[in-house]
């Protein structure tokens, strides 16, 4: 294979490709994003990452989960509306009859249930498909699709994904990152410190921002969040690295006073809103 020429993705970057601020908005100027995630066990990732797309500026989200969950995350999230995940028809629900980008995956667990429902969703949407966590498996992608699939593995999920082991994702993660965006035509965000992002022509950029406040719990289900926020205002390639930058950088603001160690994975969406109006 030929090798990775990648760079790293600067602040001058998130200037330059962030996108105009439009005039006679409406809610459905921005999107509706869908976002499948949450369980029994782990209803709190369905809101990092739906507070993420809704703080992101998605104009709307549906949340696709069990009731139960959906129950608890209104409490956080009333701005999202609500499809029951359990229920077999939901799918048809006329809420989600024109989506701009799904995230599929935090929280959930990689089943034939879901490989038919991600099948599904890669084979007939043209909208950007998010594949995260438990929607993360080895797996072929249509070639030719008319909109992205962008992954968004860790290092463990990268693994899983390859067949490697962890200390090989981690050897050459950028050539690692890159080769699997060719030659699975998808864009690799591939996780951990000095986030590669890999886009399917074999181009890329490093991320360098964040610290160790984000090694935590939720925080890459609020990233997943995030990228579904912006692919649901219109995708550009930049958009997955200017949202892996400013997911980073909420770590760096929070650290100027507080320590590190003590930040949650909810606060990155609480330094948002004064991050983002520094950088227009
Ligand atoms: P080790 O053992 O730590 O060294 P986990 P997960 C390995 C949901 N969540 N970064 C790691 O190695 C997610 O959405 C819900 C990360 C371990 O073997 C998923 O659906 C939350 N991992 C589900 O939980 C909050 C690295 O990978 C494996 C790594 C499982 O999430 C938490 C990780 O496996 C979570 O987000 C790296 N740089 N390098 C909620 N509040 O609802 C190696 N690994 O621990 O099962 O976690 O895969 O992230
Ligand atoms: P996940 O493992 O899916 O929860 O994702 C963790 C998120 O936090 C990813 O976006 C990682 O890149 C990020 N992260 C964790 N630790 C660090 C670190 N030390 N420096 C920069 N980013 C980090
Ligand atoms: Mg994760």
């Amino acid at each position: 294979p030929q090798r990775a020429r990648f760079r790293v993705w600067t602040e001058e970057d998130v200037r330059g490709t962030w996108p105009a601020a439009k005039d006679y908005t409406h809610k459905g100027t921005f999107g509706t994003g869908l976002l499948i995630a949450g369980s029994r066990q782990m209803p709190g990732c369905a809101i990092l990452a739906g507070t993420g797309a809704m703080r992101a500026g998605v104009g709307k989200l549906v949340m696709a989960t069990e009731k139960t969950v959906a129950d608890s995350c209104v409490i956080s999230l009333p701005e999202a509306t609500y499809v029951d995940r359990e229920d077999s028809q939901w799918r048809k629900d006329p809420s989600i009859s024109k989506i701009a980008a799904v995230a599929i995956g935090p929280g959930l667990k990689p089943d034939d249930s879901l490989e038919n429902l991600i099948t599904d969703f890669l084979e007939e949407s043209e909208f950007p498909v998010i594949l995260d966590a438990g929607a993360l498996s080895e797996r072929s992608y249509p070639k030719g699709r008319k909109s992205p699939v962008i992954l968004t593995p860790h290092p463990g999920e990268m693994a899983r994904i390859t067949g490697k082991t962890v200390a090989e994702v981690n050897e050459n993660r950028i050539q690692l990152a890159s080769d699997y965006a060719i030659s699975h035509h998808v864009t690799v965000v591939l996780k951990g410190m000095n986030t590669v992002i890999a886009f399917p022509d074999g181009t890329g950029f490093v991320n360098v921002t964040g610290n160790r406040g984000l090694s935590k719990g939720g925080t890459g289900d609020t990233l997943t969040g995030i990228l579904l926020g912006m692919a649901s205002q219109g995708y550009q390639p930049s958009m997955a690295a200017n949202a892996v930058y400013l997911h980073g950088k909420t770590a760096e603001l929070y650290a100027e006073e507080k320590a590190p160690s003590s930040m949650l994975a909810s606060d990155i969406m609480q330094i948002w809103p004064v991050l983002l109006r520094k950088m227009e």
